[in-house]
């Protein structure tokens, strides 16, 4: 009989987390999560999933933990035995990464060490294989050094969470050359969702447009308008860190769409969604920059293609509309006319292909 596959997720709560563990719960793996003891609940992304553990044939279990606390991990590795970890766990905001880049350091670089030398030892004592994959970010590319940035780009850091993330790049690679560990670096481009960090730019955008059209919100303040990204959807990317752990042999890829695009783009596109003029809306505020900007990121995935046979199905378009829908429908604001319904075929598709949000 086939042994079942047990994944171990850190960063469960968190966007990627959450689609990560719908995927796995679909394909039959016994899911075990690590969440941090917070004075409010934080695992709003993954309630819908949960079940009581006491009830028969429960597949999702959590575990408190934390990346800056070795042994709780270790002793979680233990109890779970998990055939496979992804490390999803970061304070992954870039901008907070300048106003507390020690922690930031230490959960997202000594974090990933940390459960690597825990994998380590649990493989060289039981012999068993744990598939490992790292959560790596196209933010490591930083200042270009070349376009589209693909595998072999040099990196080029500009943020503490970047550095943290270099670090973590290269522990990976040295533990799977120093002790044969299978494990893999995702270089994930930006990837979006309704289920994306309220701060983050497109999130803080399309919910800044529901406020706004539900009469909630007047202005909304940002940073540097100019900054390009590839932008994708989040679903599509957790499949390709699947798809990576279930490789013949370990390696590094790129996860992108191969499109960038400005933020200005994004404002024009989203506002436009239900006839509203982003410039009547917008307005600056210092404290949204970078004291680095990363001006542009654009991927290429076509290792991703040949080799995991992977896809991006949502387009740049088709997420704006998405994301401003979702947060519409949140509010109690269903879908617009106007420009809005020139994406409304868009719209029909995506729909029925990601199911509901
Ligand atoms: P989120 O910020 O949505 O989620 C981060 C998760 O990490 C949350 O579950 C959070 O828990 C958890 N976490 C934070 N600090 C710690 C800690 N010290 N110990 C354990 N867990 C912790 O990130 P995403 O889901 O968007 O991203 C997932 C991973 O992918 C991250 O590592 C991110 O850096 C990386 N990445 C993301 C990209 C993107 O565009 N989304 C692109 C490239 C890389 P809590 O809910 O309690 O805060
Ligand atoms: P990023 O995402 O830094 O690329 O990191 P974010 O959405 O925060 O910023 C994208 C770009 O938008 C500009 N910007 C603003 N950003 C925010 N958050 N708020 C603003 O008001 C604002 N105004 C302009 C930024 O300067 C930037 O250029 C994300 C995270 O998910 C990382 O964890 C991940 O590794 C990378 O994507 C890939």
């Amino acid at each position: 009989m086939e042994q079942q596959k047990r994944a171990l997720i850190t960063g469960i709560t968190g966007q990627d987390g959450s689609y990560l563990s719908e995927l796995l719960l679909e394909k039959g793996y016994e899911v075990h999560g690590i969440i941090r003891r917070t004075s409010t609940f934080n695992t709003d992304r993954i309630d819908h999933m949960y079940e009581d553990p006491h009830k028969q044939g429960v597949r999702l279990f959590l575990h408190y933990g934390d990346l800056t606390d070795g042994t709780t991990l270790r002793r979680i590795l233990e109890e779970v035995k998990p055939t496979e970890i992804y490390n999803l766990g970061a304070q992954s905001h870039v901008r907070v990464s300048f106003d507390s880049p020690e922690y930031t350091v230490d959960a997202v670089g000594m974090g990933t060490l940390r459960l690597l030398e825990a994998i380590r030892d649990y493989q060289h004592r039981t012999g068993i294989e744990v598939r490992f994959y790292q959560a790596g970010s196209s933010e490591m590319y930083g200042l270009v050094q070349e376009v589209p940035q693909k595998e072999t780009t040099p990196f080029y850091p500009r943020s503490p969470y970047a550095c943290a993330k270099v670090y973590a790049h290269w522990q990976t690679i040295n533990y799977r050359e120093s002790y044969n560990l299978f494990a893999c670096n995702g270089i994930l481009f930006n990837h979006e969702s309704p289920r994306r960090g309220e701060t983050f730019v497109t999130r803080k955008i399309t919910r800044a447009i529901a406020r706004i059209v539900a009469g909630q919100q007047k202005k909304l303040y940002m940073g540097n308008l100019d900054a390009k990204r590839d932008w994708g959807y989040a679903k599509d990317y957790v499949k390709a860190m699947w798809l990576m752990l279930q490789q013949d042999k370990p390696d590094d890829y790129v996860i992108a769409t191969g499109e960038t695009h400005s933020v200005q783009e994004f404002l024009n596109l989203a506002f436009g969604y239900v006839n509203l003029d982003w410039q009547k809306y917008v307005e600056f505020d210092e404290r949204y920059l970078r004291p680095a900007e990363v001006e542009l990121l654009i991927g290429d995935p076509s290792k991703a293609r040949q080799k995991l046979g992977w896809e991006p199905t949502v387009t740049f378009q088709q997420l704006v509309a998405l994301m401003v829908e979702a947060d519409l429908k949140a509010l109690g604001h269903g879908s617009t006319d106007g420009n809005g319904s020139q994406l409304a075929g868009d719209l029909a598709t995506i729909r029925q292909q990601i199911g509901n949000q």
